[in-house]
């Protein structure tokens, strides 16, 4: 016992005195910070599932005339509305297993939320 405790105490010691500055300059950590956001490139779809409090996928790209449908994979009811007064989304909070549609009939971009979890936000851009 009296053998592991100075062994203990020794290899505490060690590392100060030993090594002197290993930690001086690492070249080569930097990372090719290249195709990093996926997540934030439109997705062409029509579908938006809303699960762990997200909507998924966040930005989606549809054509005018578009018929858009949200689900609700979530225990909690989540809305989906437009980010400002006077957007054309506004649903009732839906609950898990509820679809809420929207048909896009005017090109542009529209931001919206849950109005529940207004962290929740997510675009549908809309094209000619
Ligand atoms: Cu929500």
């Amino acid at each position: 016992m009296a053998v592991g405790a100075a062994m203990l105490a020794l290899t505490a010691c060690s590392p100060a005195v030993s090594t002197p500055g290993p930690t001086t300059s690492m070249p080569s950590m930097s990372m090719p910070t290249t195709s990093q956001s996926t997540s934030d490139q439109p997705v062409a779809t029509n579908t938006v599932s809303i699960k762990n409090f997200a909507f998924d996928p966040a930005v989606i790209t549809v054509k005018v005339g578009t018929t858009v449908t949200w689900t609700n994979a979530d225990q909690d009811p989540h809305t989906v509305t437009s980010d400002g007064k006077s957007g054309p989304l506004n649903s009732k909070p839906f609950n898990q297993g509820d679809t809420f549609q929207y048909t896009f009939t005017q090109a542009g971009t529209f931001s919206y939320l849950c109005t529940i979890h207004p962290f929740m936000t997510a675009t549908v851009t809309v094209t000619p």
